[in-house]
């Protein structure tokens, strides 16, 4: 009906409810790892964009395709690392801008499974590992493909520059496209659908309402991100956290280890478990989730540092599991020093404190009246000093509660 042909927005507006029941495993599930593995990992460089960008011609580039061993590729051990991460879903490149699709794609023969020693799709497998774990699993799909004959606007070599957009390329493409994304649906099925590269072309052209509609009809739980020119059901700021609460009901940011998607040696500029643990934290309080990335090897290996970094937020999202999962963003900025949440019956309130603050801890404004304090993970009763309480009101004034250095974590301490 008329409907449903309107855009998102419009049908958030008119079907909330229904909207809201398919995003809750989203909105609980805060935390979410994505992968970007496909050629680039072989010699690593930018994933497509080293090609787009000139620094490597575009056969160069797509010779990486002879050195994808994935020889010690184990899904498995990666749905473990996953699980062990504490993340409740997983985003993995289907296919890149660079148009190479881990699936055995029957619509060319640019895949893993036909052109690379790895001779095989290697997602079945992963998509089979992570929900055997019950995590969510997720398919990042590029729109953009600038391998592709047909893909217009940017042409992979010289030669092809000559070659004038038509309508009759775009239909091809638009057709190529829709099918290898029905390929993925009905392989995969995924429980969530992460696009990229929409802005490369308008809604029509791409045809984003067909699309979300062919993807919610075969799935009506299916989750898209908003990168589908306005069809998609949440936001994806990108590395720089915004500073504001979005405006957007759901959102997620997507960020980088170190400070590339795609696995690159030259690239050491770790964060620390502190400093994801910190940027999380952030994250969950103005309500969003946080996709972490990390960048296999073309062997199928995950760096050390990064398999560090997701053990150690596994840790402490093991022990905070009830201020972290399932819970709300919490109270406006300003009434803490730190990043908040909330249970969802608004009752409970969890500070999350910054770097190794010990000491009178302040915190004002409070609705309610306090039952108690305790540090989450390890149950220690804190003590704490109401000022300037005014006798009639059962609203506490200004709090200090008292946070022995004892109680301290490693990394972020929390009280509940
Ligand atoms: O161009 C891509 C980039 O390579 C990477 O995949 C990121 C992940 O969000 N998205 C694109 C840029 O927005």
């Amino acid at each position: 009906g008329p409907q449903q042909e309107q855009p998102l927005q419009q049908q958030q507006k008119t079907n909330p409810e229904e909207i809201k029941e398919k995003m809750q495993w989203f909105a609980d599930a805060k935390l979410g790892i994505f992968i970007h593995w496909g050629i680039y990992s072989v010699n690593g460089i930018d994933e497509s964009w080293s090609f787009h960008n000139r620094k490597i011609s575009h056969a160069d580039y797509m010779a990486q395709i002879k050195g994808f061993t994935a020889d010690k590729y184990d899904p498995q051990a990666w749905a473990d690392l996953i699980a062990a991460s504490g993340a409740r879903y997983t985003v993995i490149t289907t296919k890149h801008h660079d148009g190479v699709a881990l699936w055995d794609t029957k619509l060319n023969d640019l895949s893993t499974a036909k052109a690379t020693p790895a001779k095989r799709d290697v997602l079945t497998p992963f998509f089979d590992a992570i929900r055997q774990r019950g995590i969510k699993a997720g398919a990042y799909f590029s729109l953009i493909d600038w391998t592709s004959d047909d893909y217009p606007g940017f042409l992979k070599d010289s030669s092809r520059y000559q070659i004038k957009d038509d309508t009759a390329r775009w239909e091809r493409f638009r057709k190529f496209y829709q099918g290898q994304m029905a390929e993925v649906m009905n392989q995969f099925n995924p429980d969530l659908w992460w696009f990229d590269g929409d802005w490369e072309h308008s809604a029509d052209e791409w045809e984003a309402q067909k699309v979300r509609k062919m993807l919610t009809t075969h799935n009506p739980n299916t989750i898209i991100n908003g990168r589908l020119m306005g069809y998609g059901d949440y936001d994806t700021p990108e590395q720089n956290f915004p500073v504001q609460r979005p405006s957007f009901r759901w959102w997620e940011l997507c960020m980088t280890i170190n400070n590339n998607w795609g696995w690159q040696p030259q690239d050491t500029n770790w964060k620390t478990p502190y400093e994801v643990i910190t940027i999380f934290a952030d994250a969950i309080g103005n309500g969003g989730n946080m996709l972490l990335d990390i960048g296999p090897k073309a062997d199928g290996t995950i760096p050390p540092e990064e398999e560090n970094v997701l053990r150690e937020l596994g840790k402490w999202n093991k022990k905070h599991e009830t201020a972290i999962f399932g819970t709300l963003g919490g109270i406006p900025q300003g009434h803490f020093y730190g990043p908040t949440t909330l249970s969802k019956d608004s009752s409970t309130l969890y500070l999350f404190l910054p770097a190794k603050q010990s000491g009178e801890i302040m915190v004002k404004g409070l609705d309610n009246a306090i039952k108690e304090i305790t540090v989450v993970g390890n149950g220690t009763k804190l003590k704490h000093k109401i000022v300037g309480k005014i006798s009639w009101s059962p609203v506490p004034g200004i709090v200090y509660i008292n946070v022995p250095e004892t109680v301290l974590d490693t990394y972020m301490t929390v009280l509940e």
